[in-house]
């Protein structure tokens, strides 16, 4: 497959500055005439022909001004029409069936009703066009269908006519004033109801909300309703962005690649980012609606207003908006916790991107297929790279830099280096060295020494930034560093300071110190690096207990258990070691619990042991399955040794009634996992305690964290509650969601079996991503399961990749990077990795998806 590059990028030949379409639609059957009035570029190399892109449609009649033509042909799915003049109207005739679109790009069909998906390159399975996000135009849409089957009918802007027909059809046509790229279009139809609101803008605007869903399903939009207001809201105040159309319509579908989608006017979302009440949604669901809703809203500016040149710029858009994301759900909740969230978010998922076959910088270089680009790295990775800008010029400057950028680029599709030079400008920062985090990849390494003499403290910090797939050498990048030092005695630090390393090496001095004080480093995870700092337990235990960022109190809670795990892992604590490790993880988890001055959501933050992946993440060749038992087995001392306490917490929180209030959001957190380490450290007493609280709870954060802990042990517990379940939900899609997802990632010893057992249970689909990654997704995020030494996890995996591929790329190249990672998994379990890859490899027909991901992770 050919490979795109970025530094091939020319302007468009051909502009089209309008765009009418005719839609008659049906579900397995729809008709398209799409009106293009083009123009030439001014900008273009003045080539006569106009590429039209098109993907597994033909065109069915083609007219230049009116007249049907002949000199057009087909460049592989392009259409390619010769043109004379400088402007012309084309018109093109296309058909599809949505029914049979199982890629769910385009327009498809789910649960009765039709819908599309455009971003990247999906409007190509519409209609032919300049699937482009540099062409920019305005659109005028008129869909008609059978009003019984498709009595809502929407699309992006207003809608300015509606009508009936005598044979039971009827129509409506709507008008987008604000010029957008195809990937932004967006049609709708299908039998809806709304939950419908009002909001006023700062300036007066009126604007009607609607949330779309199927009726049943209205009582359960309340808190995706309260989110988009509060978005609003936000962007006024936070960014002063104001919306800038009568009409917001948000739809849910229940067949969805991913979370949602930004179309302008007219946001298709996953149901799972919709729905909630809080018999069927968990805490962590709720904060999901609440940060997507943001974020597709928060891209009307950051994305719609102002959109990316190509698709090289995605981070321009993505990782801006997810940082405005952040930034709300931190205001709406808990900052800290929500700062803690998205770091263990980015160490998850993109720290090992960036250590694995597919690492690429935020603002990639080349691509064979853009959908493989929606990484952890161009979202998260992106969204901390702007993070750094705002922490080093502070709220104010940072602000000024925002409103440069969309005032200068309103209306316009702009890229990275447009983005840095406002934020430059607007802030007066030299960003001439910072560029550097847009085009290398990697997570840089920083270690750090701090030594004591006569009252100086000297840090001596030292970078080096990982080579990465054609990035074999790396130069120095500025990493931004909010410090603090601790007087040993006192137990204060004199303040906060931020210093920017932007050296290979460097030195800081810092006097005023009779001892060797201790050092808190990267607070509020202030640089998206990894620190590399050998420091006794004793620091670690004073600062988990006593640091006042409380980013840094975690760090250190998490720093001493990583080190002590990579340590016995890796074979090198002797026995007295090892008791000494574990009493200094129990004295600084005894401390958490009976920290009266901590909030219980952060208390439960930080009872929170480093994931299996993080941990993983720490060696060069890890053997995930040795690291998980060692992490259990921490887990079973720990259950142990605290038992009281923790029971004593147990029993504190779950006297909490259920709201929705932060206290008893805090209670429902501590409360899981105080039972997940009673569980570990007694089987009996967490069975007892997890089917009580199973059976006793009002919501399903209470119900699923007893499940959770119910499905890693054996016993008639287990089984009552699962049946319960299933039973208690059926037809709720995304509960049975859960049902699925919580036995493929537990750590009972059959749950390969179980898993297998799953695939073929009744409610099981290949054709509902959600419910795809409910079973498989989990099976390849649970260590025990995916890396069994027998490979059958692997197997399992590669034979999901085999089926899915031919149905649905987008959603299947997913789950290769879990085996990519191959090279940095133990020699038994990574040639069995590698031999599952090459057979997936293989096979003849694969989607150029998968087969770009198999092929970087084959290397
Ligand atoms: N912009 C979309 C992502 C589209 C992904 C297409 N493969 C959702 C979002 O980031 O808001
Ligand atoms: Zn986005």
């Amino acid at each position: 497959p050919p490979v795109i590059h970025r530094e091939d990028y020319r302007p468009p030949e051909w502009l089209v500055p309008q765009i009418a379409l005719d839609f008659r639609l049906g579900i397995d059957a729809t008709h398209v005439t799409a009106k293009l009035s083009v123009t030439r570029n001014p900008a273009g190399e003045g080539g006569s022909t106009l590429r039209l892109n098109g993907d597994q449609i033909a065109p069915l009649a083609v007219r230049v001004d009116g007249e049907a033509v002949n000199d057009w042909r087909l460049d592989g799915s392009d259409l390619l029409v010769a043109l004379s003049g400088e402007a012309h109207e084309v018109e093109v005739e296309t058909a599809m069936n949505p029914a049979g679109n199982s890629q769910l790009m385009g327009l498809y069909a789910s649960n009765g009703m039709l819908c599309t998906q455009c971003e990247a390159e999906g409007f190509r399975r519409i209609t032919f066009f300049p699937d482009r996000p540099d062409v920019l135009s305005t659109y005028s849409v008129r869909m008609a269908g059978d009003k019984a089957q498709f009595p809502i009918l929407l699309s992006n802007g207003n809608c300015t006519a509606t009508g009936e027909n005598a044979d039971g059809t009827h129509w409506a046509q709507w008008h987008d004033p604000w010029p957008k790229p195809s990937y932004l279009f967006a049609l709708v139809a299908g039998d809806l109801v709304a939950n419908h609101a009002q909001f006023i803008t700062q300036s007066g605007r009126k604007v009607d909300l609607n949330i779309w869903v199927r009726a049943g399903d209205e009582q359960r939009t309340q808190h995706a309703m309260d989110s988009l207001i509060a978005s609003m809201k936000w962007d006024e105040q936070a960014f002063g962005r104001e919306y800038d159309l009568d009409l917001f319509n948000v739809v849910a579908v229940s067949d969805f690649n991913m979370g949602a989608m930004e179309n302008k006017g007219l946001n298709v979302f996953n149901t799972r980012y919709v729905l909630a009440e809080p018999e069927t949604a968990t805490d962590a669901d709720y904060d999901g609606i609440e940060s997507v809703i943001g974020h597709e809203y928060f891209h009307n500016w950051s994305g719609n207003r102002v959109t990316c040149r190509d698709w090289f710029q995605l981070s321009l858009k993505e990782g801006f908006t997810v940082l405005r994301d952040q930034l709300f759900s931190a205001d709406m909740g808990s900052e800290p916790v929500k700062r803690i969230e998205d770091v263990r978010t980015l160490r998850g998922g993109q720290f090992p991107e960036d250590s694995g076959p597919l690492a690429h910088p935020i603002r990639p270089d080349s691509y064979q297929e853009i959908s493989n680009f929606y990484t952890a790295t161009v979202y998260n990775k992106g969204a901390e790279v702007i993070r750094m800008m705002r922490t080093m010029a502070g709220t104010e400057r940072f602000r000024q830099g925002t409103d440069l950028y969309f005032d200068r680029h309103d209306g316009e599709a702009a890229t990275c280096e447009d983005f840095v030079k406002a934020i430059e400008q607007g802030t007066g920062l030299d960003l001439t060295q910072f560029r550097l985090w847009y085009s290398q990849a990697g997570t840089p390494q920083v270690s750090v020494s701090l030594t004591h003499e006569g009252d100086v403290a000297t840090l001596t910090l030292a970078q080096t930034v990982p080579a990465t797939p054609d990035q074999a050498d790396k130069q120095p990048m500025p990493i931004p560093l909010r410090i603090a030092l601790y007087d040993r005695d006192t137990g204060c630090h004199a303040g906060e300071r931020l210093i920017v390393l932007d050296k290979a090496k460097e030195s800081f001095a810092f006097g005023g110190f009779a001892r060797l004080p201790v050092l808190s480093i990267n607070r509020g995870f202030s640089a998206p690096v990894a620190i590399e700092f050998e420091r006794d337990a004793e620091d670690l235990v004073f600062l988990a207990a006593r640091d006042d960022d409380p980013f840094a109190r975690y760090e250190a809670m998490q720093s001493l258990v990583v080190q002590h795990l990579v340590a016995a892992v890796g074979g090198g604590l002797a026995d007295a070691e090892r008791a000494a490790g574990r009493a200094a993880i129990g004295k600084a988890f005894a401390a958490i619990i009976a920290d009266e001055a901590l909030d219980d959501l952060m208390r439960g933050e930080l009872m929170m042991l480093p994931t299996v992946a993080y941990l993983a993440e720490q060696v060069l060749v890890a053997d995930p399955y040795a690291i998980h038992e060692e992490r259990e087995a921490l887990k079973h001392w720990l259950g142990g040794e605290l038992a009281s306490e923790l029971t004593a917490l147990h029993d504190r929180v779950s006297a909490v009634p259920y709201g929705r209030d932060a206290a008893a959001r805090g209670a429902r957190k501590a409360k899981a996992q105080a039972l997940i380490l009673i569980a570990s450290g007694d089987a009996a007493e967490g069975a007892a305690r997890a089917i009580a609280q199973y059976r006793a709870a009002d919501n399903m954060t209470d119900r699923q964290s007893a499940l959770t802990v119910l499905c890693n042990l054996e016993g008639p517990e287990r089984d009552e509650a699962l049946a319960d379940f299933h039973q208690r939900y059926q037809g709720n899609a995304l509960v049975i969601d859960k049902w699925f997802q919580l036995q493929a990632s537990c750590f009972h010893p059959q749950v390969l079996n179980h898993v297998k057992a799953l695939a073929g249970h009744p409610d099981f689909t290949l054709s509902n991503p959600n419910r795809v990654r409910a079973l498989f997704m989990s099976l390849a995020l649970n260590p025990k399961g995916f890396h069994d030494v027998s490979g059958e996890g692997y197997r399992l995996i590669g034979d999901l990749i085999r089926r899915l591929d031919p149905l649905n790329p987008q959603t299947t190249a997913r789950f290769v990077p879990h085996l990519g990672r191959w090279r940095r998994i133990e020699p038994v379990r990574a040639a069995m990795m590698r031999a599952e890859l090459e057979a997936i490899m293989a096979q003849g027909e694969l989607s150029r998806d998968v087969r770009e991901q198999v092929g970087k992770s084959l290397g």
